[in-house]
């Protein structure tokens, strides 16, 4: 990746990382429903409005980055010119209200919006768990970091998913699933090396895939055959960051960089993130 993309890309992360603890502070009087709807025509929470509002000043004021877009505005901001950056401003905001784990998803993509995962040139989460935590994907390698005060600090280099998964976690309601992938969940639930782990929010899940091992399925549905996830905010950036460090992605017959869909930046798309064994599995009960 030349020089000067990189240098965008990490200034990007550090931007994501400087917002964390504001993003985070912010949350204690912003538990409330917003009264609105993203484009998705999902309820949004104040936090959502008030985490997309900051990242926008934040990322759209970068030197390098043209166009801003978030899974809470209906359009593309033109910012400049440069690289594109997707954010989803609060993945998992319904878990604000329950105190669960919650994050910032961040895409960064060399073309235009909306853009397609090929051109991926960096993607990051920030958890907001017990501490804040980030994930950062650029040139071949993820790097892990506890975020203190805004600063990174480098807490697992060259992040690989484990050999021998452990978790599972999949989403969406189980009679609204296909009957071939309710048998892959049956399957991997009778697996004893498996343990169920599934919060509610797909970065937090994601990141257990991440730390032990295993899969987390968002998947196509009999009255929902795109899934639920977003292709552009959560499913790219994740595969970006799954496909990185080492493990694979599916839509479930594809890796979900490959999938196309650039008439719709909201786009769904059936979210298969894990080890490479177990979503081979799952494609080809899918098949
Ligand atoms: P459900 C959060 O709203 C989200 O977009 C993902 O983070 C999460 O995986 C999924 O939706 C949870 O959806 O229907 O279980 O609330």
């Amino acid at each position: 990746m030349a020089d000067e993309t990189n240098e965008i890309v990490e200034a990007v992360f550090e931007a994501v990382a400087e917002a964390a603890p504001e993003i985070r502070a912010g949350l204690p009087s912003r538990r409330l429903k917003s009264g609105s709807e993203n484009p998705s025509g999902e309820t949004q929470m104040a936090a959502d409005v008030f985490a997309d509002d900051l990242l926008q000043t934040r990322l759209g004021g970068i030197d390098g980055v043209g166009e801003y877009a978030s899974e809470e505005r209906e359009d593309v901001d033109d910012v400049g010119s440069g690289l594109s950056v997707t954010v989803d401003p609060l993945d998992g905001s319904s878990n604000l209200k329950p105190n669960n784990t919650m994050g910032t998803i961040v895409g960064i993509y060399d073309e235009p919006l909306p853009a397609t995962g090929d051109h991926l040139v960096g993607a990051s989460y920030v958890l907001f768990g017990p501490v804040s935590t980030m994930m950062c994907a650029a040139e071949g390698v993820v790097h892990e970091y506890i975020v203190d005060n805004g600063v990174r600090n480098l807490v697992t280099e060259d992040v690989r998913l484990p050999d021998d998964p452990s978790v599972y976690g999949f989403g969406g309601r189980v009679p609204e699933w296909f009957p071939d992938f309710e048998a892959f969940a049956r399957e991997v639930e009778q697996d004893a090396s498996m343990k169920l782990r599934y919060g509610g929010a797909m970065i937090g899940d994601v990141n257990q895939v991440l730390t032990y091992g295993g899969i987390f399925s968002y998947p196509a549905f009999t009255n929902a055959p795109e899934g639920k996830l977003r292709l552009q905010y959560e499913g790219y950036p994740c595969a970006y960051i799954m496909e990185t460090a080492g493990g694979a992605s599916s839509d479930g017959s594809q890796s979900i960089l490959d999938v196309v869909k650039t008439d719709d930046i909201h786009a769904r798309v059936p979210v298969h993130l894990g080890n490479r064994e177990l979503i081979d599995r799952l494609e080809a009960a899918l098949d």
